[in-house]
């Protein structure tokens, strides 16, 4: 593990790993309760700030899993570039293809500044220590598959990172930001593909119906298990990472995207779905979540294709990454 001093509160640590341990229990008290101070003030943590081991580690964890899921989310939505039914639709897709990339470099060089290299994440992604997304892993076969995750899964995605544009960490934050107004924009171009397929044939509107009931629980999942069964939330809604819970995103989600379907004359694939007038929110049936534990275990239908494909990609790109070192380490020897 590589850690870099670029950001630490004492300069000659190399990092804060293990600097609990150096520090003096009065300095360490003093130190995590200016921590719990910035926090309930709402103030961000920044790169430079000193931060409790844990709360390093879980963003670290999250922050690395998220830039995975954006990469390896290319994979699904990769596969319909060159099948795309009209030029226009294949640039759309490229571009939003190419954001996706875009991603998966703000949030890896924001997860840097918590001290490890983007290698060393993409080794444990590759070696597969770290998850990616879960939806991921669920094959794209039709046009109007493409449609779909455009509307669900991005719509999912800006649910919660709306909400993780204000989280504690600044520069995961700031990273949202920009990444939530590309995200609107394949929001929309999901929707738009699916309404227009809903305004055609009977044989198009029943791909889009298909399309439909083969993501809707999967983009359910994508919020993670619920609030009784989340290891991770008590410690991430303590140090406002989380601003809500896995459940109630679920729930904002259900509530935006039921009425939105509804709309363009799509059928939501759960017959326990139905409005509550009292609560002002959709019941909704139950999850399968042995399928999900399937999926995140790497059991799910394309787990291991995504992980050939991602690590193919990765030794295919090689040559670049030596080519790049070698040509900034004779541009370094040209400066002595
Ligand atoms: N898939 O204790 P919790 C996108 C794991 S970006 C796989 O509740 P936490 C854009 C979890 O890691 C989509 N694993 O965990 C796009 C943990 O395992 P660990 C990605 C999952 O962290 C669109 C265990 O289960 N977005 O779509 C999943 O508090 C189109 C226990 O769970 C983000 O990553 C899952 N769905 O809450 C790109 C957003 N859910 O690590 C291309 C940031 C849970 O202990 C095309 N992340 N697990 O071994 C988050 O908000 C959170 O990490 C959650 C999970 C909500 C995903």
């Amino acid at each position: 593990m590589h850690f870099v001093n670029r950001n630490l509160a004492n300069p000659k640590q190399t990092s804060n790993i293990g600097m609990e341990t150096t520090l003096s229990v009065e300095e360490l008290n003093k130190r995590e309760a200016e921590f719990d101070a910035k926090i309930a003030g709402g103030k961000t943590i920044e790169p430079k700030d000193w931060m409790p081991e844990r709360y390093r580690k879980q963003l670290l964890r999250m922050m690395s899993q998220h830039a995975h899921s954006e990469v390896v989310g290319m994979l699904p939505e990769g596969n319909w570039i060159t099948r795309a039914p009209s030029l226009a639709r294949k640039a759309v897709l490229l571009a939003k293809v190419q954001d996706e990339a875009g991603h998966g470099l703000y949030i890896y060089s924001a997860a840097e500044t918590l001290g490890m290299d983007r290698s060393e994440m993409i080794d444990q992604l590759l070696s597969g220590k770290a998850k990616y997304s879960s939806i991921f892993n669920y094959p794209t076969l039709s046009w109007a598959d493409i449609g779909a995750i455009g509307w669900l899964v991005d719509g999912a995605a800006i649910v919660n990172q709306t909400v993780l544009a204000k989280c504690s960490y600044g520069p995961y934050s700031r990273a949202m930001l920009r990444i939530c107004k590309e995200e609107n924009f394949h929001n929309k171009q999901g929707y738009q593909i699916m309404a227009y397929l809903m305004r055609g044939t009977k044989e198009q509107r029943d791909m889009a119906q298909d399309a439909m009931n083969r993501f809707w629980w999967p983009a359910l999942m994508m919020f993670g298990p619920s609030d009784t069964n989340s290891p991770n939330s008590a410690d991430l809604m303590k140090w406002k990472v989380k601003l809500h819970s896995n459940d109630d995103l679920r729930q904002r989600f259900i509530d935006r995207t039921v009425p939105q379907a509804e709309a363009i004359g799509l059928r939501i694939p759960d017959d326990k779905l139905k409005w509550n007038e009292s609560t002002r929110h959709y019941e909704f049936g139950e999850i399968n979540w042995a399928e999900f534990n399937q999926v995140i275990s790497g059991n799910g239908p394309c787990n291991k294709l995504r992980m050939k494909q991602r690590t193919d990609a990765h030794n295919n790109g090689a040559w670049v990454r030596e080519a790049a070192a070698a040509y900034s380490a004779k541009k370094a020897a040209s400066k002595k």
